[in-house]
Formats: C-alpha cells, sequence, structure tokens
C-alpha cells in the first residue's frame, strides 16, 4: 500500500469575463422583448409577464458578483441568449480539451511531473460535450500521456470523487500517478432565460496531480482521507440526452433540457447533509473542527458556506481559513472547490491539516482530507 498526496493543482480561467450589471442589463432587454412579442396574450390574463433581474438580488442571494465564459457575446446578445462556440473539426481538439489541457499544464507544472510520470487521465466533469470517445482519451492524447483515461460525471462533487478514485488507485498500486481534470462548460447548459437562474455558472477548467507520496518533487498535500456519498434527489435537474429525438413531443428547446433546480429545497435540504458528513469523515479520522486550519468548500452560495464552515469549525471562521471564489467566478460546478485550493493553499504551514469538500446536484457529496508537507 502506498501513500497518495495531491502534488500539484492548476486553474485555467476564461478571459471574457460578464459583471451582474451586464447580465441584467441582457437579460431585462430579453424580459421587455418577450413581453412586448406577447403583449396582447399578457394583457387577456394568459401569461404572466417575465420580471427584471437585479444586480442586488444576485449579490445577496448568492454572493456572486461577475463570471468568467468561453463566449460572452452570444450570452448577452437578447435574441441568443446562449453561448456560441465556432464548429470544430473532428481533427482540432475540442473546447472541453483545450480547456483541460491549460489546466492540466500547470498542474502538471507544479508536480515537476512529464506525461510520461503520468499512468491515468481522468476527465471528472457535470456535462461532456459529447458522447464518445471520451474527453480524458483524448486529454491523454494532446499530452502525449501512456496508460488509460475514462470519463466520469458525478455533477459538481466530480472532482472530490475523481480524485478518490484516482487515489485509491495509487495507495493499491495499480497506477503511480493521475492527472484530474474538471473542464466544466456551464454556460452551455444554464437556462440563461430564466431569471431565477441565470446568474449563477461560470466557466472554468481545474486539474489536480495525484501520485505516491515518496515521488513528491516539491511540497505536497497528503490525501488522508476521502469519503463520498450520494442520495437521490430530483431538486437539480438536466433532462438533455440523446434520447432528446426519441421522446414523442419532438421539441428541441424545452426548459428541462437545461439546468433546472429548486434552489430553497437544495439549501434547506444539503446544509444539514454537509454539515453532518464532515463531521462524521473527520471524526473517524479522529478529528475535530479545531484541527482545520483551511476549508476549501463548494461555490455554490455565500450563505450555504458561511453556515457550514461555521458547523464545522464551530465559530465563524475567518475569510483566510474558509476563501471563497464565487464572487469572481460564480459556480462552475465540480471545479469551485479546486480552484479555491489551489489559489489558497500554498502559504500552509508543515502538519496543517485542510478539508476539500463539493456538495450539489445527486446529491453528492465529496470530501478530502489533507495533510500539508511544505
Ligand atoms: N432578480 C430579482 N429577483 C429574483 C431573481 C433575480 N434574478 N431570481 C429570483 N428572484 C425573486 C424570486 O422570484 C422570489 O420572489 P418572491 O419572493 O416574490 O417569490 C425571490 O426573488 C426569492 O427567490 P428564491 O427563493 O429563488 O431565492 P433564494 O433566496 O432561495 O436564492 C438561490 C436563490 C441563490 C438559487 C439559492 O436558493 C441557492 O443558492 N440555493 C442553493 C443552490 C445550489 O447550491 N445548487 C447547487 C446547484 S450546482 C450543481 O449541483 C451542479 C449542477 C451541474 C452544473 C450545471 C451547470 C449549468
Amino acid at each position: 500500500m502506498h501513500t497518495p498526496a495531491i502534488t500539484g493543482s492548476g486553474v485555467f480561467t476564461p478571459d471574457e469575463i460578464i459583471t451582474n450589471a451586464e447580465l441584467v442589463e441582457a437579460y431585462n432587454a430579453y424580459a421587455d422583448r418577450v413581453n412586448a412579442e406577447n403583449a396582447t396574450t399578457i394583457a387577456a390574463g394568459g401569461m404572466e409577464p417575465l420580471a427584471h433581474s437585479s444586480d442586488e438580488f444576485i449579490v445577496k442571494a448568492s454572493g456572486i458578483e461577475r463570471r468568467h465564459v468561453m463566449n460572452k457575446s452570444g450570452i448577452l446578445d437578447p435574441s441568443v441568449m446562449h453561448p456560441l462556440f465556432r464548429q470544430r473539426s473532428d481533427d482540432e481538439p475540442s473546447l472541453m480539451a483545450e480547456m483541460a489541457l491549460d489546466a492540466a499544464k500547470k498542474a502538471l507544472a507544479q508536480a515537476g511531473k512529464q506525461p510520461e510520470d503520468i499512468d491515468l487521465v481522468i476527465c471528472a466533469a457535470s456535462n461532456m460535450e459529447r458522447a464518445y470517445p471520451a474527453m480524458a482519451i483524448e486529454i491523454q492524447d494532446l499530452l502525449g500521456i501512456e496508460g488509460f483515461a475514462f470519463d466520469m460525471n458525478v455533477a459538481c462533487s466530480s472532482a472530490t470523487f475523481g480524485i478518490q478514485a484516482a487515489a485509491d488507485m495509487v495507495r493499491s498500486g495499480s497506477i503511480r500517478a493521475a492527472l484530474v481534470v474538471n473542464p466544466e462548460i456551464c454556460s452551455g447548459h444554464l437556462e440563461w432565460r430564466d431569471r431565477d437562474c441565470h446568474f449563477i455558472f461560470g466557466d472554468v477548467a481545474t486539474a489536480t496531480v495525484i501520485e505516491r507520496m515518496e515521488d513528491a518533487s516539491g511540497p505536497f498535500f497528503e490525501i488522508l482521507s476521502t469519503r463520498c456519498a450520494t442520495l437521490f434527489s430530483n431538486n437539480i435537474r438536466n433532462n438533455n440526452g440523446f434520447l432528446r429525438r426519441s421522446r414523442p413531443d419532438g421539441v428541441a428547446d424545452r426548459r428541462d433540457m437545461q439546468f433546472m433546480q429548486n434552489g430553497r429545497k437544495v439549501f434547506k435540504e444539503v446544509v444539514p447533509m454537509v454539515s453532518a458528513h464532515i463531521a462524521d469523515h473527520m471524526a473517524d479520522k479522529g478529528l475535530e473542527g479545531a484541527d482545520l486550519t483551511r476549508m476549501w468548500l463548494h461555490q455554490a452560495n455565500k450563505s450555504m458556506n458561511d453556515l457550514i464552515g461555521k458547523k464545522v469549525m464551530g465559530r465563524v471562521p475567518d475569510p483566510q481559513e474558509q476563501p471563497n471564489i464565487l464572487q469572481e467566478y460564480a459556480n462552475t460546478s465540480s471545479a469551485g472547490s479546486i480552484i479555491a485550493f489551489s489559489q489558497n493553499s500554498e502559504d500552509m504551514a508543515e502538519g496543517d491539516i485542510g478539508l476539500i469538500c463539493s456538495f450539489g446536484a445527486g446529491y453528492s457529496v465529496g470530501s478530502v482530507l489533507l495533510r500539508r508537507h511544505a
């Protein structure tokens, strides 16, 4: 048996940014247009007019101030309201692969590793841009990695579930080192025409290198323990998929083919579930809140993180103890907790304990307990 460690991490941040003000302006123009087009029906009581969105609501309800996206012009065009990507030929790197590659190269550089040191690539994300061949195999090929690769999807918990899968293989000796990549094009499956959720997501890619502790060539994080849990819920759902054309209604653009959620219910049900999950995981490892130096939580909602942080630590954590990045990136699904980790971990001292925890659709919760070796 070997001890697994995270020895490198990296973040790809798209150049284009949409502020709340820009997003709200575009949404309100869309709403005005829909209301004008349906003025007669609205006047006859056959349809509710679309209400305006507001920057103040978004910040107060979620803590999100802006988001990075792969295409801004389509999202902000009231006659389009989704990203527009150029058609790529099958011989070109696909979009997710391109995003993942940037994050992967940064993670490999931090770990001081070459492609030949890696045996496994996992592409863990909440949507794959095609059915097959696996995104992970394309990324493996583009990096020149031998061995094997596969995709996995556990929505917002994809990264932590991927880290557990890789860590278990390192521990058992079936691989020496793995690269887990999380390219998230959330803008492609968000419904930008729905005021209740149009502000929630952004695009990003993250990557982590997981290898035997004894192979680390610089400072690293020993993986003390991982824990994954799932519980079926319809409160976050997307009904898109390859069976779309087989459905009798034949509708190609139905609301449930994009991200759907009952946000209030998710908030109420997930906060206690995650708090209990973390407490049980730490107790089983003989740890308590006071032992934690840092918590890198899933980045969906600031109030959710404040409640979970307080419950776990038994007091209000300082901002540096529980860093949030959602004000800058919005919810980036599985990548959120890894961005927080990657951008807020290098200052930790020898022996410090930290916890990555993701949670979201499924429901799914994944936690990773780490010890710093500086
Ligand atoms: N502007 C102004 N007013 C608004 C807006 C808006 N944009 N949106 C809603 N309102 C109004 C509502 O109509 C409502 O009005 P009223 O009181 O008159 O009915 C009022 O504001 C309050 O609305 P809500 O109850 O919806 O507001 P909340 O306070 O609950 O906040 C949140 C909404 C922010 C969505 C909050 O509920 C939340 O964050 N919940 C947790 C959600 C969560 O964590 N989900 C996880 C999803 S991520 C995941 O699992 C990954 C899935 C895969 C990736 C998908 C990529 C696209």
